[in-house]
């Protein structure tokens, strides 16, 4: 009998599935469901519900749980040996909340196999829809809890970041201040990750160490609830919150709903879910300090492993606990690739001739820079948009698709330096990394080589090794984590892009005015802001 194990990847717009077989060390079985696509009828688009406040962004709970039935379904259906499962984990979009009432616990523990999840749970939801972590509406709450906490540095020591417009505490906190009611009839509060966990334990799961850094309420030292930020959030949260826990804990067997209907093993573990990006960092082979990822995605993220826990005290950064119980550090950059989009469709170039541009200038663009904040960013806090140039001609197509990526790398390079890790090497992933001129910017002003890593379904393979990760430590069997990955996360060969001395010393100089003409807009935004508000008094 092969030992297998499963990974599931709750996003924002599809459920994806990864089987891993340990011993062979290989992918059996990889499925995806699209949100919007198999389930029209929750009305979706993006995985999404859009509201006419643009700033409020949430999902239907209930479609997820219709994800997991469909995709049990999908896996029974493709002939996956359903009994040869010894454990299943998962990842969830981190920062969503989802409310249930005082019918959840026993709903859980009572599924019945002859009907579908949705229908048993349809009762249990104090809160219809999730506010999810595009939902930027929580402004106020943010200050009102960061003021609690003693301001930016000291929210960021104490929970591992300041308070963000998107994590679950300043969520909460909207939520009690706009629906006192509905709060009170919330028995507890789960994140997409540990809800999901609970469908598949038959019972509410706890929140893991990792997710649990996502929501400006967990001491990010001490793992556990932090009594001041709870109190900052709402009254009576302890109650309402599930128990938090290390990432390889067990919660129990499978809950039997998925041996009767779908043929799981009664012995199959159901093992906590993590976040999103803590289960990457485990889908790329991320355990030891010193490498760092970063997805060109719709935005960018950066992330890498940390020994030890130090903290962004400006409040750019995230600090989150890594699935192997060290820490990982994050920042997220909303201007990602359709930023280099932007500027492409500006010059009416294809991404062949972006890509050629970059034959066709120099590193450095003889000091011509760019900063591409098209949209309000996030690192740096960016709340008035638009494009700026620096000693760049707005007619040399050619200088500003190079500026776009170069400012896109120092910025990566320059907000990246508080996680004070020295970067051997990167690993790129996401659609932006199959260009090759984008690496060679990268690994230039990183100073170290760039691997393009071609796994796409990083978080359900991160969520498939801890399964295999906590399955091995629960039977007390070795569990090194480099013995678990070994064969599913090396890059692959002839995927390295090396730097360029030349240009890397370019870059070096080229930072320090990056960073004054960032530190420039900064204090120009600051004053523009000043004024309005004189104005308007
Ligand atoms: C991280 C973040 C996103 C979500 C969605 O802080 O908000 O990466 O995890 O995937």
């Amino acid at each position: 009998m092969a030992r297998l194990f499963w990974g599931l990847d709750s996003s924002t717009q599809s459920l994806s599935s990864i089987v891993i077989d340990l011993d062979s060390r290989k992918v059996v079985h990889e499925a995806s469901l699209n949100f919007d696509k198999t389930f029209p009828q929750y009305g979706t688009v993006n995985g999404v519900l859009r509201n006419s406040d643009p700033l409020v962004v949430h999902s239907p709970p209930l479609m997820w749980v219709d994800a997991l039935d469909a995709m049990c379904e999908r896996l029974r259906g493709d002939g996956v040996p359903m009994n040869e499962i010894l454990a299943v984990a998962g990842s969830g979009q981190q920062h969503g909340s989802v409310y249930l009432n005082n019918r959840a616990a026993d709903a859980l523990k009572n599924l019945q196999p002859k009907k579908s999840l949705s229908a048993q749970l349809a009762r249990c939801l104090s809160r219809p829809t999730s506010p999810i972590w595009m939902d930027s509406s929580p402004i106020v709450e943010c200050v009102e809890i960061r003021k609690t906490l003693g301001g930016v540095a000291a929210t960021a020591r104490a929970t591992g970041s300041d308070t963000f417009e998107r994590f679950t505490g300043p969520q909460i906190r909207r939520f009690y201040k706009r629906q006192p009611q509905d709060y009170d009839r919330t028995a507890c509060i789960c994140l997409v990750s540990s809800f999901m966990a609970s469908l598949l334990a038959g019972q509410i799961a706890p929140i893991d160490h990792g997710d649990g850094s996502g929501m400006n309420l967990m001491d990010i030292r001490k793992k556990a609830w932090h009594p001041k930020a709870l109190a900052a959030t709402a009254p009576n949260l302890r109650e309402k919150l599930p128990p938090l826990a290390e990432s390889w804990r067990v919660i129990g067997p499978v809950s039997s709903y998925f041996v009767e209907k779908y043929g799981l093993n009664p012995a199959a573990l159901a093992v906590v879910w993590s976040g999103d990006n803590p289960c990457s960092l485990i889908g790329l082979g991320m355990v030891e300090e010193g490498t760092l990822a970063i997805s060109l995605g719709t935005s960018y993220t950066c992330f890498g492993l940390m020994k030890t826990c130090r903290v962004d005290e400006r409040g750019e950064g995230h600090v989150f606990v890594a699935p192997t119980g060290d820490y990982m550090s994050l920042i997220c950059f909303k201007n990602g690739s359709l930023a280099c989009e932007r500027i492409r469709d500006m010059y009416s170039y294809d991404w062949k001739q972006f890509t050629e541009a970059f034959r066709r200038t120099k590193p450095g663009n003889q000091g011509a820079l760019m900063l591409p904040w098209f949209e309000p960013e996030i690192v740096p806090r960016i709340n008035r948009p638009g494009l700026r140039r620096i000693n760049l001609d707005d007619r040399d197509a050619d200088a500003n698709c190079r500026a776009v990526v170069e400012a896109q790398m120092l910025s990566i390079r320059l907000h990246s330096a508080w996680m004070k890790v020295k970067a051997r090497r990167v690993l790129a992933t996401g659609g932006g990394s199959v260009n090759p001129a984008i690496l060679q910017v990268m690994a230039d002003v990183m100073n170290c080589p760039v691997n393009r890593l071609e796994i796409t379904k990083s978080a359900a393979l991160g969520a498939a090794l801890r399964a295999a990760h906590a399955y091995l430590k629960h039977r007390r069997q070795p569990a090194r984590w480099t013995e678990v990955l070994r064969g599913f996360t090396e890059p692959p060969p002839n995927s390295e892009v090396r730097p360029d001395k030349r240009a890397a010393s370019v870059y070096k100089k080229l930072i320090k005015q990056y960073a004054a003409a960032e530190k420039t807009a900064l204090e120009e935004m600051a004053a523009a802001t000043q004024r309005s508000r004189r104005m308007l008094v």
